[in-house]
């Protein structure tokens, strides 16, 4: 029997009129540092990069200067214990990683505010200092940008992807989609190679959603490059937060960074 702590929690649509595909404001996943029992201490620090705070972990061994990888996170932020490490394990893969804290120093603490919280997060405030840290990474000589995002970062991974201003993107658990419509953007008009990792259990991206986008990405529609893999037994944020004591949610975390891993790999 496997164990099922997600929490999820229905948004209202806030009024606004919306495709009937839209995909609602990232259930909260209550299922926070482990319940407890992750006493990992995370090894990246907190500097300023074209004056945003970032959290940037480098690799212990020598690494390409040239490529960065950057983390967007779920609404938890930094705050968030996993994303720190996770942001780590990316270093630890081999990347110069870097989790902007595009939430403007506002993470959710509360998934009860949702609904008010994401009226302040909405593009106009998370776009700036999103790309306020790529373009300082640029003026550091980076050229390769990966990006890897989580719930909410998917949307931001989707912009970017949308806009040709990264490498290669990944998101896992998306978010605030409009599906397809977002994906037939991409398949306009990017040139960035895409992959998801999404689950069955997902209310944000069910499994239905996701098959909308493999019409329009898949079958060797996106030239650039486009995977998706399902993971099975698992909710929203199963990237993010795995319970140790809960194999089939520990494969899924470590499935989905290995998937996103190799697709990085093979596209920078
Ligand atoms: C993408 O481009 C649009 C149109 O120029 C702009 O409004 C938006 O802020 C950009 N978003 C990102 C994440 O680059
Ligand atoms: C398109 C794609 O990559 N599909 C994969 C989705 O995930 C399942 C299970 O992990 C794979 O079997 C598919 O190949």
């Amino acid at each position: 029997m496997i164990f099922k702590p997600f929490f999820l929690l229905v948004l209202p649509l806030l009024g606004i009129a919306s495709p009937s595909s839209f995909v609602p404001a990232a259930p909260a996943n209550l299922h926070v540092h482990n319940h407890g029992k992750d006493t990992a201490i995370p090894r990246g620090k907190i500097t300023k990069i074209n004056g945003v705070d970032t959290y940037v972990t480098l690799p212990r061994a020598t690494f390409q200067r040239n490529t960065a990888l950057v983390f967007l996170t779920d609404i938890f932020g930094l705050p968030l214990l996993e994303n720190k490490l996770l942001v780590d394990q990316w270093a630890d893969a081999g990347f110069a990683t870097y989790a902007p804290d595009y939430l403007n120093g506002d993470a959710i603490t509360d998934v009860g505010d949702i609904p008010t919280w994401i009226l302040r997060h909405g593009e106009a405030q998370t776009t700036p200092p999103l790309l306020a840290v790529l373009d300082g990474l640029r003026g550091r000589g980076v050229t390769k940008l990966a990006v890897t995002g989580y719930c909410f970062g998917g949307l931001y991974t989707t912009r970017l992807a949308q806009n040709n201003s990264i490498t290669v993107g990944s998101m896992s658990h998306p978010s605030l989609l409009t599906i397809p419509d977002d994906f037939e953007v991409i398949l306009q008009q990017s040139h960035v190679p895409i992959e998801i990792n999404n689950s069955d259990e997902d209310t944000t991206l069910t499994p239905e959603l996701a098959l909308e986008i493999d019409a329009v990405l898949g079958g060797g529609a996106y030239k650039p490059g486009y995977a998706r893999r399902e993971f099975a037994g698992v909710g929203h944020g199963f990237a993010v937060s795995a319970d140790p004591a809960d194999p089939v949610q520990v494969a899924a975390k470590k499935g989905a960074f290995d998937t996103t891993l190799k697709f990085f790999r093979a596209h920078l």
